[in-house]
């Protein structure tokens, strides 16, 4: 059994995790703002699957595993706050998604860019500050993104690569070229973070991740238990998108050319993945890196393969390429690696094809929803307009 403190426990991978945690018998503590409902109702949407207030959810949880989720309310900005949680929890692990995660958000404007970066940095030095002070020998498990690499001309190293230079050979960071203000947030993060490490000897795994997909409704049915599922341009993922388009015969919608590549993996391969970090703590002052995805596609194979899945499970699925809205390669070269969770004993838990047809399928009884919130999908923020919206969310 371990003690596990979620940072961001009321988000799509923070609610997941702690019922998958739990269900193994970890005791699990967390935090949030819950600020997560706020933006996506500031994007003019809402989550396809409904989810409960935290109060019913931690009801349900209490029910279900026969232990109560320790929440704490608040900011992880406030770091009076973030302290006195870690002191109280005494966590073995401290898992760190309480972050905003959405690259078209960082892009709105001045105000949503530098909430982004106040929200994640100043979030991230104060879980730094607070765990070196009340739990110095717990392992943050700190989620990062495959994004902080950016599309590079090279192979993509797990973290650090070796140099020649001018006669001289050293083992360095990976140099990061991101590709959005968000994904530069992860990016100081990770520089932070490295930094904690070496400074006071705090172990950690900074996770790499892709692009995640699917639905995390309670396998026994209850309701309260759901994970959010969201649609909108920004914090709606590519393929859950697509799979909520084609169950109400919205054409999908690849950017552009559709040739950028991404690497993505199922929400129950992201579970399977934290939790191996979790089991497999970093060592003293270790500052590691993981890459963690299942397989790297298209955003145009893809849509392909929601097409045929579409077909298989009776669904007449077409394709609309839009104009792309951001600033990005199309067409570039793409091959990270992905050896350090295969080592632990990940084993990717079902094939892409049949988790499409499994997400259609359990998309199909939210059709209506999904109706009444199509105007979602035609995104408008766009990278390389300056303009001015003043109503970022700071406040549930
Ligand atoms: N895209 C489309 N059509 C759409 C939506 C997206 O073509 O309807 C394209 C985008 O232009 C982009 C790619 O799909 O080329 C991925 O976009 P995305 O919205 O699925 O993912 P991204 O913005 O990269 O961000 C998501 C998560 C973020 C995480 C990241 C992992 O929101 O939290 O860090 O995936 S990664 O992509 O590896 O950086």
């Amino acid at each position: 059994m371990m003690k596990v403190f979620i940072a961001g426990v009321d988000g799509y991978l923070g609610w997941s995790l702690a019922r998958h945690l739990a269900a193994r018998g970890d005791e699990v503590s967390g935090a949030d703002a819950c600020l997560r409902r706020s933006w996506v109702q500031e994007m003019g949407s809402d989550t396809v699957v409904p989810i409960a207030s935290m109060a019913d959810r931690r009801a349900a949880f209490e029910e279900r595993f026969g232990r109560p989720l320790r929440f704490f309310e608040g900011d992880l900005r406030d770091f009076s706050f973030v302290r006195n949680a870690l002191a109280e929890a005494q966590p073995d692990a401290v898992v760190h998604l309480g972050e905003m995660p959405s690259a078209p958000y960082s892009m709105i404007d001045v105000d949503h860019c530098v909430f982004t970066h106040a929200n994640n940095v100043i979030g991230t030095l104060n879980v730094l500050y607070a765990m070196r002070e009340t739990c110095p020998d717990s392992h943050l498990v700190k989620l990062g993104t495959m994004g902080e690499y950016g599309t590079p001309n090279l192979d993509i190293p797990e973290g650090f690569f070796t140099v020649d230079y001018r006669g001289r050979t050293e083992t360095l960071p990976f140099p990061k070229q991101a590709g959005s203000w968000y994904h530069w947030t992860k990016v100081h993060d990770s520089n932070n973070v490295m930094f904690a490490c070496r400074l006071w000897g705090l172990r950690s795994t900074d996770i790499m991740q892709g692009v995640v997909f699917g639905l995390g409704a309670d396998e026994k049915g209850d309701d309260r238990l759901n994970t959010r599922y969201d649609i909108d341009q920004s914090f709606g993922t590519t393929i859950n998108r697509y799979c909520a388009q084609a169950v109400i015969g919205h054409p999908l919608t690849p950017y552009g050319t559709g040739q950028q590549r991404r690497s993505f993996l199922p929400l129950v391969d992201s579970m399977q993945c934290l939790t191996l970090a979790i089991d497999h703590p970093a060592a003293a002052g270790e500052y590691r890196v993981f890459n963690q995805f299942q397989e790297v596609h298209s955003i145009m194979a893809l849509a392909e393969k929601v097409r045929q899945a579409g077909r298989e499970v009776g669904l007449e699925v077409t394709i609309q390429p839009l104009e792309n809205p951001r600033l990005e390669p199309e067409s570039h070269y793409y091959n990270p690696d992905h050896q350090h969770l295969a080592d632990l004993g990940y084993q990717p838990s079902l094939d892409l094809d049949t988790a499409l047809r499994g997400m259609l399928t359990d998309l199909v009884p939210h059709r209506a929803r999904i109706e009444s919130l199509q105007s979602v999908f035609v995104p408008d923020i766009r990278w390389n307009q300056a303009r001015r919206k003043v109503d970022v969310r700071t406040e549930p």
